[in-house]
């Protein structure tokens, strides 16, 4: 059974405290390798090797940085089938979009960090006669970056990237749920030639790994991606150390469907971002509202498409449906759906964990994609994120009611807005509160545009310059005439 060490100072290595966790596959619910149990001790001793190495790599020139980075790219696109493989055994997402989604964007995130730090411009000013301003933008240090289970490479791959990338050094801890594809992105990072100590993993839970590496004082930048409330704890840790920290959070994204809409776009694109990756992603449109005059022709449609989806072995070719990542997830999914039957909600669809999906699977943690219709605005079941493959479908009689339940949430990360009237589209993004809008579309990425959200979906923004900003420190320099 593959043990995955931690990588500190270019080796892999074992916990100081020789422990291991279980790695089970959603699937089968059966372990299937074991993830280094690490504590403090795993992340002081990553500290050290990337203190060392910050000198030299903070010095670095930026297009040996950039070659470098397009090489992890090049070795992640040429080894796609192994990782996208690793990938669904992980996470239980199907195969075919581990290969045609998480890896591809892996390889892009790195691919465009190590293009952007090529064409960085610095600010300068004249100050009337007096003096001349320059900015100056100089890495901070070493960083931390914590990550999810639900796009494991692609989301450590997205911090990784731009904090490399503007000559930082990273300790990283993935989610203890999906170390896997780490170990491989780390065995990349030794063949294509990263210097030593310029990337350290440190395996293992939130309380033992998570929390050493918000509270260090040495690590004086946290980038975050998971739960708002862990994302709290991050923030309270990080708060006293007057830490740099960037979290992305939660969701409960409304996906707004006026009747004007081309309803075969608006379904099929409502479809993918109801339920890819079993609907476990920070951006699904979980809360579906439909303007009443097309209420019942979308809902009918909505769920003859939702049920045709193919829920199977996630290495299957044709599924599209896979796994929830663990049982916990699994209980909580299946807690939301007998609680929104409470609250007066109808399952239109879906509801009830599948009978065994193959011999194989029988034990794996399986949920239908699950449709649910009836339910009062601001119920938990509508307030509450899931994160799992479970949507509300609500009609709505005017634009101005649906932007007010839309905002009517504790979160805001992301919103769809299907109409043609191009007018309108313009006038709901400007009042929708969630930091992305997609018009006519969901999930189309440009890695140039801050990505981030509000309220309770977290603080700070990634992507593009944004990104890195994040993770440099602009100094102004101010010379007298
Ligand atoms: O996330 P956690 P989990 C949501 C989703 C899910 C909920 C919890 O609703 O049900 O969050 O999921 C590390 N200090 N999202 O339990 O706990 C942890 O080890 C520092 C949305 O997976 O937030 C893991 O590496 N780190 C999200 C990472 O934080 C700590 C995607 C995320 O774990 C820590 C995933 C601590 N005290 C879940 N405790 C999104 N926005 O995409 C845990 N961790």
């Amino acid at each position: 059974m593959t043990r995955i060490r931690n990588f500190i100072d270019g080796q892999f290595v074992e916990p100081m405290g020789g422990k291991y966790l279980d790695n089970i596959e959603p699937a089968t619910g059966q372990p299937y390798s074991q993830v280094a149990d690490s504590d403090a001790r795993d992340v002081e001793r990553a500290i050290a090797a990337a203190e060392k190495a910050f000198p030299a790599w903070s010095k670095t020139p930026a297009a040996e940085r950039s070659r470098l980075l397009l090489r992890i790219a090049d070795l992640i696109e040429r080894d796609l089938e192994k990782l996208a493989r690793a990938e669904s055994i992980d996470t239980g997402k199907p195969l075919s979009l581990a290969r045609s989604l998480d890896i591809p964007r892996a390889a892009s995130n790195f691919r465009f960090f190590a293009t952007a730090i090529l064409h960085t411009e610095n600010e300068a000013h004249v100050t009337d006669g007096v003096a001349f301003n320059y900015t100056l933008r100089q890495p901070r240090g070493i960083t931390g970056l914590i990550s999810p289970w639900n796009l494991p490479l692609y989301l450590l791959s997205w911090k990784i990237a731009p904090a490399l990338a503007v000559g930082n050094t990273a300790i990283a801890k993935p989610s203890e749920l999906t170390p896997m594809t780490a170990l491989l992105l780390c065995e990349i990072c030794v063949e294509a030639g990263l210097p030593n100590g310029v990337l350290n993993i440190v395996h293992g839970t939130g309380p033992n790994v998570g929390a050493a590496i918000t509270a260090h004082p040495k690590i004086g930048t946290i980038s975050f991606t998971g739960g708002t409330v862990t994302g709290r704890k991050v923030a309270e840790a990080a708060a006293p150390l007057f830490k740099k920290v960037s979290l992305e959070l939660g969701g409960k994204n409304p996906n707004i469907v006026f009747a004007d809409a081309d309803l075969d776009a608006a379904i099929a694109g409502s479809v993918r971002s109801s339920f890819a990756n079993q609907g476990q992603v920070c951006l699904c449109g979980s809360r579906v509202f439909v303007e009443r005059s097309a209420y019942q022709n979308f809902v009918e449609r909505f769920i003859d498409k939702v049920s045709q989806l193919k829920q199977g072995d996630p290495l299957d070719e044709k599924t599209e449906q896979g796994a929830i990542v663990s049982k916990t997830q699994l209980d909580k999914v299946r807690f939301y759906v007998d609680l929104a039957q409470k609250e007066g909600g109808t399952v239109a669809l879906g509801g009830k964990v599948p009978d065994s999906i193959n011999e194989r699977c029988r034990d794996g943690y399986f949920f239908p994609p699950t449709v649910l219709t009836d339910l009062p605005v601001s119920c938990r079941t509508n307030r509450e994120e899931i994160f799992g493959p479970v949507v509300t479908i609500t009609p709505f009689d005017s634009e101005e009611e649906v932007i007010g339940y839309a905002n009517d949430c504790d979160y805001g990360l992301a919103s769809s807005v299907w109409t043609q009237n191009l007018s309108r589209a313009h006038r709901v993004a400007e009042k929708i509160h969630t930091g992305t809008v997609w018009v006519n579309c969901w999930l189309v990425r440009d890695l140039r545009v801050p990505f981030g959200g509000m309220k309770q979906s977290g603080v700070g923004r990634e992507g593009g310059e944004e990104a890195l900003r994040f993770f440099t420190e602009a100094k102004n320099v101010c010379i007298a005439k």
